[in-house]
């Protein structure tokens, strides 16, 4: 075991002169990947000013990215015939937003995968501006079909279809539209035109009739707009939304599925529902990907949320890092639902102009409900392990306030991450200020890796140079509310790079945690190059995120496990693998 005790006192770390650096530096910038990032106007610089070394070595190892340009949301994933395809907002001609087409790949295991020729291009009236984020439906004769908005010719937001050209062709390479489209017009009382995007995948109600809901803007509230159709051809609005709220104005990227508590099996919303499921609404917005738990009232034909929130900034959140559009599909195969979602990058345009590449999608995780019904888990699938190599495995270190441990023998760069931290006491958890749930991010700042609390932090610095002035941290701190433990999981970028220019915040979860019960937590971090994305408590708060060290580039990056709180922590158990990397759409089909 290399156990390297910290200079003592903590605040002699290099971490911590570097830290109070970092406040004056902070901007009020929130995460760029919203659509501000993908709609603004990009002007394209005279003289990139990143090299191509830069670029190559930011570039991921295992997560989903074309091998150039452009690219937002998640689009239509499904699994048919032994085949996953995944479809994503694509730009065939740069790296900045604009010309959007549906880029198509397929794989077998989630991982790998080949690249296709774009599925849709824009070339009818319909979507001749642009075609947009939508979903995939298998209807009940076995049919898919692809469901998405189009940017008509007078750039209003229409819904249109398309169907493959043959169904034998085990890739679904080509696929046509019917001359009928658009099947839906932004049409209606109080409907904004150029807010009515996104349709969800089709379910089928009691009634035997295909729904969607699309992500609207309607008399300034936003809303999900229910619709329904025999044959998923000719649409008729519903006359009430599926779910609306007057505490935000647009939603988009909208999924509906349904969950069971307690249950990592997913379920297709269109087959029998059993007793105890609940229902989950997901929408983006703010940045950010946000959802609700509740019923489906099928008399009513109405989401009913378990709990109502006015505030929108304490409503749950897939992730609390750079993640966005996510969208959600059952997987037949296996029987789970997966969740994929876009991360921007968080460098400068200019940046992704000369790196001539931007966006990736965060691994597919596997979702379900916790079995007190309150909270979604998450876990990257399983398929991502086949990557591992070199298992190093460590139990019982014990870190004392101070205490940083070199998990040496993996590749720092591009990593799989386990580890257990077991609470040897809980008494000394510092008392949680329920203001700090409006801002998250405020509070991983100010209450960062250097400031010492009773229990935490602790957990993870990673892509680190040799001598820390460049690092990211992933770490919890344990907070007790009246008889409940809450649980922060922050991820602090503000050391993740000496490159000027960068968007670095400190991203933060909370948690609620059985501690009483549990005695441990648990933290998962993939590491892939320029990705950092974590889990905490067994995937009940997630959190992915960029980073653009330039120790990356001289290829010499450390990784350590740490606490800094008065309670000493033991890692009851420790893996870590470096990460092969996976043959992502560097073969065309
Ligand atoms: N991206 C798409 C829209 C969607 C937005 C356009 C979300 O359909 O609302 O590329 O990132």
């Amino acid at each position: 075991m290399v156990m390297a005790p910290l200079p003592q006192p903590w605040p002699h770390w290099p971490f911590l002169s570097l830290f109070l650096i970092l406040f004056s530096c902070e901007s009020n910038l929130h995460c760029r990947n919203g659509v501000e990032a993908t709609q603004r106007v990009f002007l394209y610089p005279q003289s990139p000013k990143v090299s191509s070394i830069v670029s190559k070595a930011y570039r991921t190892g295992y997560h989903f990215q074309p091998p150039k340009n452009w690219i937002n949301d998640p689009n239509g994933p499904m699994y048919y015939n032994g085949i996953y395809h995944e479809f994503y907002q694509y730009n065939p001609n740069g790296s900045v937003w604009g010309n959007i087409v549906w880029g198509h790949s397929v794989s077998t295991d989630l991982i790998n995968w080949i690249r296709l020729e774009p599925a849709i291009e824009g070339t009818t009236p319909s979507d001749i501006n642009g075609c947009w984020t939508g979903s995939a439906t298998i209807l009940t004769d076995d049919q898919p079909v692809i469901i998405y908005t189009g940017a008509d010719t007078e750039k209003r937001q229409v819904q249109n279809i398309v169907l493959p050209k043959n169904r034998s062709d085990p890739y679904l390479r080509e696929w046509s539209k019917p001359k009928n489209n658009p099947l839906i017009q932004p049409v209606g009382p109080g409907l904004n035109s150029n807010q009515f995007r996104d349709p969800t995948t089709g379910w089928i109600g009691p009634d035997g009739l295909w729904r969607i809901a699309v992500g609207s803007e309607l008399n300034g509230y936003s809303a999900a707009l229910l619709y329904k159709s025999k044959d998923f051809m000719q649409w008729t609005r519903v006359d009430h939304p599926l779910y609306s709220s007057n505490a935000s104005n647009m939603w988009e990227c909208p999924d509906f599925f349904a969950v069971l508590p307690g249950k990592n099996n997913g379920l297709d919303l269109s087959a029998a529902i059993p007793n105890g499921a609940k229902h989950v609404l997901k929408m983006s917005l703010d940045y950010c990907d946000k959802y609700m738990i509740g019923v489906y009232d099928l008399k009513r034909d109405m989401f009913v949320p378990d709990t109502i929130l006015d505030d929108r900034r304490l409503w749950l959140r897939i992730d609390y890092g750079n993640y966005y559009a996510s969208k959600s599909f059952f997987d037949s195969n296996k029987g789970r639902r997966i969740i994929w979602g876009w991360t921007n990058e968080t460098d400068s345009t200019s940046d992704d102009v000369a790196k001539g590449w931007a966006g990736i999608h965060a691994i597919p995780r596997t979702i379900w409900l916790d079995g007190d019904g309150k909270r979604l888990l998450q876990w990257p699938v399983e398929e991502v392990e086949s990557l591992r190599r070199n298992e190093v495995n460590h139990q019982g270190i014990e870190l004392k306030k101070g205490d940083l441990f070199e998990i040496k023998g993996t590749d720092a760069l591009q990593a799989d991450v386990e580890i257990d931290f077991e609470l040897t006491s809980i008494d000394a958890a510092d008392p949680f200020d329920p203001s700090w749930l409006l801002d998250t991010e405020k509070h991983c700042r100010e209450a960062d890796a250097s400031v010492h609390g009773g229990v935490g932090p602790f957990g993870l610095v990673v892509l680190a140079s040799d001598n820390m002035d460049e690092h990211t941290t992933v770490h919890f701190r344990v907070y007790k509310s009246e008889q409940k433990y809450i649980v922060l999981l922050c991820s602090d970028l503000r050391r993740s790079s000496l490159r000027p220019g960068m968007h670095t915040p400190a991203y933060g979860g909370f948690f609620e945690y059985d501690l009483e019960k549990e005695k441990k937590i648990s933290l998962r971090t993939l590491i892939d190059r320029s990705a950092v994305e974590s889990f905490g408590g067994g995937g009940r708060a997630c959190i992915m995120a960029r980073v653009y060290p330039t120790a990356t580039v001289d290829g010499a990056t450390h990784m350590y496990a740490f606490n800094n709180g008065s309670s000493t922590v033991k890692v009851s158990q420790l893996k870590a693998w470096s990460m092969r990397r996976a043959q992502v759409n560097v073969k065309k089909g």
